[in-house]
């Protein structure tokens, strides 16, 4: 039996597996890039930074800040336009915030520190879906499911490795 031939297959197949799922991973957007979620004389534009991306579902929002003296709050479009910040959808503050983004459309977010929001420090976020679906669809946001094609490989593979261990256990034997 050319047990090495069949190595060399289980071996490609597994890459393979592992390459698929690579590619359809989420960027991570820094907010801000290097200098982060802040405000002052470097603090950038976020809504030039933010209109300068491309954000699609699953892409993962991080803030980083020194959470003395910021936050991230997600607002509606009313509070992110008045700096409302005492009725925020979710609040953030670890200083290290990771959002995963789950749906299309305006995401909008403040610091909710006193004045932080007034010098700028508010980003709204446009995420375009990956498909033609609308928007407002819960349909839209979730992740496309395995093909039939991948499972048969990976129920390929399975059935190479118990072949090339049997394989092993038989020369082993001698
Ligand atoms: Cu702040």
């Amino acid at each position: 039996m050319d047990s090495s031939g069949k190595a060399g297959l289980l071996f490609a197949v597994t890459v393979a597996l592992w390459a698929g799922p690579g590619l359809s991973a989420g960027k991570i957007f820094t907010v801000g890039d290097s200098a982060g979620w802040t405000i002052g004389a470097n603090s950038p534009n976020y809504s030039q930074w933010a209109s300068s991306q491309t954000f699609h579902v699953g892409d993962t929002l991080l803030f980083l800040y020194n959470n003395l003296f910021h936050n991230v709050l997600e607002v509606k479009e009313s509070d992110f336009n008045a700096c409302k910040n005492s009725s925020a959808i979710k609040e953030y503050k670890t200083g290290r915030d990771s959002i995963i983004i789950t749906s299309t459309g305006h995401h909008y977010y403040i610091c909710g520190f006193p004045g932080h929001c007034q010098f700028g420090q508010k980003v709204d976020v446009l995420v375009v879906g990956s498909s033609a679906a609308p928007s407002s669809s819960p349909a839209g946001s979730s992740p496309p499911s395995p093909n039939a094609g991948d499972r048969l490989v990976g129920g390929c593979s399975v059935f190479l490795g118990g072949l090339i261990m049997a394989a092993s256990c038989v020369l082993l034997g001698f």
